[in-house]
């Protein structure tokens, strides 16, 4: 009989060895120590004995019970710590390493450049003012002088909606005719910026979607003289203050007289290079004194009052001050891009 205990305390104690993790141990106890286990039924073979060999047997049977007992107790809090560490190094982390930096929009290098531009004419005490992007036929070519045949207003070089006489504006000057009409009889000094519409062959140097900011001023005492100042002041502050201006002479329906203005090239400062074309200039806007027919369509007695108006490209002057030589890079979305800004 106590042979057969031994063997039993053997076959269960190897079979403790034998079971690796929580869930094989669970069941060892179960079956080995628990109500219907291995060593549990031995203690039924206690009637059968005699009343001499009962107290020897049941001793020694306690004793392998309260050792196995002790046992499980130990590879269960071993298996559990292994578990712990196992569960540990899986989700490590080292406090030691430098955070990760969350990424952070910036602007835009076309809104970074129309608030250099309202900045320096706000110093000169311009406002900002907006107007939609989606206009009439009327407020974007008739009232600022276009002739009804001009070439803009055919349907293939402007974007027309289903509605008829609306399309979206191909240049800023449609709300300059919204600015005169509100700020009527005042003077004027704004600076209309936005995104205009044309439908153009796509190239490194025209895009169907582009930014504009014009400005207007208009009052009793405003001449071609006060133009020409406004705008070298400006180029003066944006591009250095060392750049020289020259007006040419040009043509705009809503401008008598107009011009294009040109700055000294700020790569070669005038010597010529492959920037200017060795011209020693770079055209930057256009410009000229507001026509007496947009001004009368604005509110304006051009009697009375005068007004000059000017228009130039964010994206082209960006394209000069930074050197990006395709436009079409500036709405690709392409990070690359942006993020050199
Ligand atoms: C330009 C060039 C020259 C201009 C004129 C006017 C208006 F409506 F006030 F007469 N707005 N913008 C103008 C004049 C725009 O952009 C190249």
């Amino acid at each position: 009989m106590l042979e057969e205990l031994e063997q039993h305390y053997r076959q269960a104690t190897a079979a403790l060895a034998a079971s690796e993790g929580r869930e094989a141990l669970a069941a060892w106890h179960r079956d080995t120590l628990g109500k219907k286990g291995s060593i549990y039924l031995l203690t039924r073979n206690l009637g059968a004995l005699s009343a001499e060999e009962r107290p020897a047997f049941g001793r020694r049977l306690n004793e392998i019970k309260a050792h196995l007992e002790a046992d499980y107790d130990q590879r269960l809090a071993e298996a559990e710590a292994a578990a712990l560490e196992a569960q540990m190094a899986a989700g490590a982390l080292d406090v030691t390493l430098p955070g990760r930096r969350p990424a952070h929009g910036r602007l835009h290098i076309t809104t970074r450049t129309l608030r250099d531009i309202y900045r320096i004419f706000g110093d000169m005490g311009f406002q900002v003012y907006r107007s939609p992007d989606v206009e009439t036929d009327e407020m974007n070519f008739e009232l600022l002088n276009f002739p009804p045949h001009h070439p803009a207003r055919e349907m293939q070089d402007s974007f027309y909606t289903t509605t008829p006489g609306v399309i979206l504006r191909t240049h800023t000057s449609a709300g300059q005719i919204r600015a005169m009409r509100e700020y009527y009889p005042d003077p004027i000094r704004v600076v209309l910026p936005g995104m205009c519409y044309r439908n153009e062959q796509v190239t490194a140097r025209s895009e169907m979607q582009f930014t504009q900011v014009e400005l207007l001023a208009v009052g009793d005492d405003i001449s071609f003289a006060d133009l020409k100042g406004t705008l070298t002041d400006f180029a003066r502050r944006l591009f250095g203050a060392d750049r020289q201006t020259r007006f040419r002479a040009s043509y705009f329906p809503f401008t008598e007289p107009s011009a294009e203005m040109d700055i000294s090239c700020i790569l070669c400062n005038g010597a010529g290079c492959s920037i200017c074309k060795y011209t020693g200039w770079l055209e930057i806007l256009g410009c000229g004194m507001v026509h007496p027919v947009v001004l009368r369509n604005g509110g304006y007695d051009p009697e009375r009052y005068f007004g000059f108006a000017a228009g130039m490209g964010p994206e082209r002057i960006a394209m000069l001050k930074y050197g990006i030589d395709d436009i079409r890079q500036f709405w690709a979305n392409d990070l690359r891009f942006l993020e050199q800004f």
